[in-house]
């Protein structure tokens, strides 16, 4: 399988599973600063121009994050990657949504991507603000979500990967994680998959 990530970003909780499930990747970086994303060769394989993209060994593409966390969960049913409970699954893709669609695609992005929002810089700072309110939001609730839980669903699956890239986002910049999710997220540091990832995404452990 071919996986298109930028170290540090979104794609990062795609990169836990892939390491989760021990699985053979070849890597492509996409320097998203320098544009990569928008090269012909890149947009073949994801005309969205966004990671993660996962091209599986038929030579098909999976984009958006909560496609591909399922497709390998699915995918690769041993490692139990999903509750095998219709409750507990409801609970992952209620996760995955509510992280990826707004935490991250509305709170981060006003964050990191300011300018998409508005061209005029004396907005900015508002709609950045705006961002925060919205991560701190999210975090608060999924804190509540964590209650009494050691992961998102009892017990680890491709939720708390993707509550990972936005607890390690907050940590990156100074955000304070609410007792739950710092709990989640420290644990989460302790797995060795995670850790591995971390270090070939370039961070130190
Ligand atoms: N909905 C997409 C969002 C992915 C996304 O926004 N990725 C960011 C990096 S964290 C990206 O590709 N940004 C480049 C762009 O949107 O132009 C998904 O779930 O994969």
């Amino acid at each position: 399988m071919k996986f298109y990530m930028t170290p540090g970003s979104c794609s990062t909780g795609i990169h836990i599973l892939l390491e989760e499930l021990e699985l053979v990747f070849e890597v492509t970086l996409v320097n998203l600063l320098a544009g990569d994303h928008l090269r012909p060769e890149n947009l073949a394989v994801n005309p969205k121009a966004t990671i993660p993209t996962l091209v599986r060994d038929d030579g098909s593409a999976i984009t958006e994050f909560q496609a591909i966390a399922w497709w390998l969960a699915r995918a690769y049913p041993k490692a139990k990657l999903l509750p095998d409970d219709i409750e507990g699954e409801v609970r992952v893709i209620e996760t995955l949504d509510y992280v990826v669609g707004t935490i991250h695609g509305q709170g981060y992005t006003r964050i990191f991507t300011t300018e998409n929002y508005s061209t005029n810089k004396a907005e900015h700072e508002a709609i950045q603000a705006r961002g925060r309110e919205i991560v701190d939001k999210g975090l608060a609730l999924m804190d509540g979500v964590l209650a009494g839980k050691e992961y998102v669903a009892g017990s680890f699956s491709i939720a708390d990967a993707a509550l990972f890239y936005v607890e390690f986002w907050a940590d990156k910049i100074k955000i304070e994680l609410p007792p739950n999710c710092l709990a989640h997220y420290q644990r989460m540091l302790q797995r060795p998959a995670v850790r591995r990832v971390l270090m070939e995404e370039g961070y130190r452990v």
